[in-house]
C-alpha cells in the first residue's frame, strides 16, 4: 500500500493541534496516510498559497484545514485548489469559536468549504475518509463497519440505559 499522504491536514497555530489532532486520529484509524503542517494564512501567507497552489499536483486529494479567530486559512486555501477542503473551526478564548465558525462557513459562492462543527476535527478525518471512500470500494466496507459499531454503541447504551 502506497504511503504518499492523501490528506493535508492544515493549521493556523500549533496551538491549534490539541483540536486538530483528532482528524489525524481519525485517518489513522482508517490507515489513511496524511500529512501535518502549520500554514498561517496572516503570518505566512505566502507558504499558505504554495502550499494550496501544489496540493493537487504532489497527490493530496482533501484538505483538512483547521483555524482559530479569524479563520482565513480554509477559505484561502479552497480559491487557489481544486481539491475538497474541509474547515474545522478551532475556538479560541473568547467567543468560544462563533468567530471561527463564521469566518470558515460564511464563503462566497463559487468557492466551498465543507465546514464541521466548532472544534469538529474527528468529523472532518471521518467526512475526509468518506470522499476517499467514493473511489475505493474497500475504504467503503471499513466506513460501512464503522457506521454499524456507531449503531451497535448507541442500541447497547439504550440497552443499559433500559435495564
Ligand atoms: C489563528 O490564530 C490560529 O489558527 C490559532 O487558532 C490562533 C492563535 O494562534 P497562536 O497565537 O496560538 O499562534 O490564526
Amino acid at each position: 500500500m502506497s504511503t504518499a499522504p492523501l490528506v493535508g491536514i492544515a493549521m493556523g497555530s500549533d496551538s491549534d493541534w490539541t483540536v486538530m489532532e483528532a482528524a489525524a486520529q481519525a485517518l489513522t484509524e482508517f490507515e489513511i496516510p496524511f500529512e501535518v503542517d502549520v500554514l498561517s494564512a496572516h503570518r505566512m501567507p505566502a507558504e499558505m498559497i504554495a502550499y494550496g497552489e501544489a496540493a493537487d499536483a504532489r497527490g493530496l486529494k482533501v484538505l483538512i484545514a483547521g483555524a482559530g479567530g479569524a479563520a482565513h486559512l480554509p477559505g484561502m486555501l479552497a480559491s487557489v485548489t481544486p481539491l475538497p477542503v474541509i474547515g474545522v473551526p478551532v475556538p479560541l478564548k473568547y467567543l468560544d469559536g462563533m468567530d471561527s465558525l463564521l469566518s470558515i462557513v460564511q464563503m462566497p459562492a463559487g468557492v466551498p468549504v465543507a465546514t464541521v462543527s466548532i472544534a469538529g476535527a474527528r468529523n472532518a478525518g471521518l467526512l475526509a475518509a468518506r470522499v476517499l471512500a467514493a473511489h475505493d470500494p474497500e475504504l467503503r466496507s471499513r466506513m460501512k463497519d464503522f457506521q454499524q459499531q456507531l449503531n451497535e454503541q448507541a442500541t447497547e447504551k439504550g440497552k443499559r440505559l433500559r435495564a
